[in-house]
């Protein structure tokens, strides 16, 4: 079994798939110190950490990871709270930060005598309709290298080599959301015991924590410009009028350690398996930031794979491969539409003509809606946590 990418997708897979005696390599081309400290999403749903502590990959989480179920939305129309933990399923979120709950998958698939190649690129797949499926790499000495299995996983990205060596017939449904995104990594504290989402005339601003010390901020942003554009000053000037500091109590200010544009996207390829080529997490389909769904995709995914991989390869028994994609695809589409649902609700046209002034009166009902309807609110927190 080769599987590209070692990332969440690529990492859960392999430690289940060695966990059940199957021989794997993964080939990642990323360094272990990038790989380990590759800092993105932090929210995981319930459903992932029953499927990590499964498969015996939650300790670190349980031990330093953080239970989190409140949001606070903060509009022209003032703020308001959601307990979403005591809402829809009753499920908190756990805050984790990716690159932490990374290094604990790679730790432990090396722990299982899991084999991983880093500074490996894999360069194409080919055969993927043969018994013997062929990867092309880029060594890491520069060499060129020839990887043969009986399957292949794709979970490198939306940018990585499975994606490109997809046979004619592979679908992509794609959306720009015509929304850009400024990421940030502050040190800085939380400034909230919610995720903050603010909602304001001048665009969208949103607050998560990551640590007791780190704070990822979002800041609605002009699409194409640098990510160093604007002084550190004057994105907490912004930030703070956005969440309406001045209303609600001022932000805890700190360094910005990692600044990205993420124009907000999404993407899904279906069908999700070529042959023997599988595709898993963002190689699957990318999903926007909005509603943190994308690890927790990954997850799940890798976890689908493992079980029906296994029973093809210990068991002879191919059903759950033929089944991967359907049941992939369920989960997929249906994190879309909150995904794509909560960027309506968080983000508005800013013109005064008529179709703008619509679709801002929309936003402002979903949001009425949200506060005062019960089964609204369910709703919302069984998709915001579900997966
Ligand atoms: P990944 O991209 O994590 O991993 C792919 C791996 O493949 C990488 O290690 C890469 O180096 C490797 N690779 C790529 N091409 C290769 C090749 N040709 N050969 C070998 N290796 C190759 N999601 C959330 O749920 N919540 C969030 O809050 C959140 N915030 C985000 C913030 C930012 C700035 C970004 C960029 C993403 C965020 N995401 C969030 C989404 C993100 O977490 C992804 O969904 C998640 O990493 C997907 O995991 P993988 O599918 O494993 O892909």
């Amino acid at each position: 079994m080769v599987v590209l990418g070692a990332g969440p997708a690529g990492l859960v897979l392999g430690n289940i798939l060695v966990d059940r005696g199957i021989d794997c390599v993964v080939l990642e081309r990323a360094g272990a110190a990038r790989v380990r400290t590759r800092a993105r999403a932090g929210f995981l749903a319930a459903n992932t950490v029953r499927i990590l502590e499964r498969h015996g990959l939650a300790e670190g989480l349980r031990r330093r990871g953080q239970p989190h179920s409140t949001c606070e939305f903060r509009t022209e129309d003032g703020r308001f709270r959601l307990d979403y933990g005591a809402l829809g399923q009753r499920e908190p979120h756990t805050v984790y930060p990716q690159q932490d709950l990374v290094s604990d998958l790679l730790t432990r698939f090396q722990e299982r005598g899991g084999q991983i190649r880093f500074g490996t690129e894999a360069v194409a797949v080919r055969d993927v309709d043969g018994e013997r499926p062929e990867v092309v790499a880029r060594e890491a000495d520069g060499r060129p290298g020839l990887w043969r299995a009986r399957y292949v996983a794709g979970c490198d990205g939306r940018h990585g080599a499975a994606r490109r060596s997809l046979p004619p017939g592979a679908v992509r449904h794609h959306r720009d959301h015509g929304v850009t995104w400024l990421g940030l990594l502050a040190e800085a504290p939380p400034s909230l015991d919610a995720v903050g989402y603010a909602v304001h005339e001048r665009g969208f601003a949103g607050h998560m924590a990551r640590t007791s010390e780190v704070t990822r901020y979002y800041l609605q942003y002009e699409r194409g410009a640098p990510a160093d554009a604007w002084s550190a000053e004057r994105i907490w000037d912004e930030l703070e009028l956005r969440m309406r500091a001045r209303e609600f109590g001022p932000l805890r200010r700190g360094r910005f350690v990692q600044r990205s544009v993420v124009d907000l996207e999404s993407d899904v390829l279906e069908p999700l398996r070529h042959g023997t080529l599988f595709l898993v997490g963002d190689a699957a389909g990318l999903i926007s930031p909005s509603a943190a769904k994308g690890a927790n995709l990954a997850v799940l995914e890798a976890a689908v794979l493992a079980d029906a991989l296994a029973a093809d390869l210990t068991a002879g028994d191919p059903r759950g491969l033929d089944a991967y994609s359907a049941r992939c695809l369920t989960h997929i589409w249906r994190a879309q539409e909150f995904s794509h649902w909560m960027i309506g609700l968080l983000h508005g046209p800013t013109g005064a003509d008529g179709e703008s002034l619509f679709h801002n009166s929309l936003r402002r009902a979903r949001l009425a809606s949200l506060r005062t309807s019960r089964s609204q609110q369910d709703w919302f927190a069984e998709h915001y946590v579900g997966v």
